[in-house]
């Protein structure tokens, strides 16, 4: 197997004998767990030399912070987030087409995710989304074990569940969409309603749900099955639940930022990090998302997407401006401004 050193040092060594005065630099922003991130940032830097700064947001913030930015970029790539905010900003223009070498190692449907894209994005991970409950808390409160998605708008539960706002987290605008999907949107809308009702805290970021599940601050978390195991592996008392009904999933994505300033280092970043051994990273931070690298290991422990009913997520239409953006518009309008 070739070291991260050996596969990156034909461009550093180019890079070298360009002697280019400044010091080589990325700006790396990041939509995954933040120990994720920093572990990316730092191990890109050591192989390479080039100083990465690095900001972890989630995935809706990230995108909105980049179109924000259109005009006078600062950012270089954008790794890690649900793949619906990296498909509208492909759509939008927002992030830079690149075919990368590394392309053939990995799964049909990272390369999927590029090609629906134009080549503006691709996928890095998968995962499936479910909840997460403490059962210490659970049995403290008389609540019967949940198993279905519409086990979460029965009245006991009220004040007992936690999701993500789906206007700045990806996993919660991953919810969303995935009750329109199983349900129709009439159905999937009411779903959102009856669910408002018993949510006691809309969080910024996915998976500070079951992180406070896990802490005993809220009992049931609405998250990807992966950061429920997270906390779970940790020893706390969480159970994993795939709903009954079927649910939905993301392709975990990386994007390089139209007019980024350093498109060099980003290119190389994105090769680094579609390798085998980058994304055997994950496995240091116990990240369980099923990696796109067919080399790369997945986790005995990460969910078996193959025993999880899984609905064909259409994110084409999902991760398009016009649907993201009138999902959102509808959820403020008609969920979240709800009596409690
Ligand atoms: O924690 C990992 C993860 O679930 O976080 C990403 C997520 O989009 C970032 O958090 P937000 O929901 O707050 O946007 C997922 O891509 C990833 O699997």
């Amino acid at each position: 197997m070739i070291s991260i050193k050996t596969f990156l040092g034909a461009s550093v060594l180019a890079f070298a004998a360009a002697g280019t005065a400044q010091a080589a630099k990325l700006t790396f922003y990041c939509s995954a767990q933040e120990d994720w991130c920093q572990l990316m940032a730092n191990s890109f830097q050591d192989a390479t030399g080039i100083d990465v700064a690095m900001t972890r947001k989630s995935s809706g913030e990230t995108f909105a912070q980049i179109k924000a930015e259109s005009a006078n970029p600062k950012g270089d790539v954008w790794w890690g987030g649900t793949g619906d905010p990296h498909l509208q900003a492909a759509e939008e223009g927002l992030t830079a087409e690149y075919i990368s070498p590394m392309r053939d190692q990995l799964h049909p449907w990272a390369i999927s995710q590029a090609e629906s894209a134009g080549n503006r994005t691709i996928g890095i991970y998968s995962g499936a989304l479910g909840y997460g409950y403490n059962s210490d808390l659970l049995a403290a409160n008389n609540l019967p074990e949940p198993a279905c998605w519409e086990d979460l708008l029965k009245p006991e539960y009220k004040g007992h569940v936690q999701m993500a706002n789906p206007n700045s987290s990806g996993t919660a605008y991953t919810t969303l969409a995935t009750m329109v999907q199983l349900f129709g949107e009439e159905g999937g809308f009411d779903f959102m309603k009856g669910l408002h009702a018993n949510i006691n805290q809309y969080t910024k970021s996915g998976s500070a749900p079951i992180k406070a599940a896990g802490l005993g601050e809220n009992t049931i978390g609405i998250v990807f099955l992966h950061d429920a195991v997270a906390q779970a592996v940790a020893g706390f008392p969480i159970k994993v639940v795939a709903p009954c009904e079927g649910t939905g999933y993301e392709i975990g994505s990386m994007s390089i930022i139209d007019g980024s300033r350093n498109m060099d280092e980003a290119k190389q970043f994105y090769d680094w990090a579609l390798s085998a051994e980058a994304q055997n990273l994950a496995l240091q931070v116990n990240a369980f998302q099923v990696p796109s690298n067919k080399g790369a290991e997945t986790s005995p422990k990460a969910p078996d997407m193959s025993q999880i009913k899984l609905i064909d997520y259409d994110f084409k239409t999902y991760g398009s401006s016009d649907e993201r953006g009138r999902l959102l518009k509808k959820w403020d309008d008609e969920v979240s401004v709800l009596p409690q």
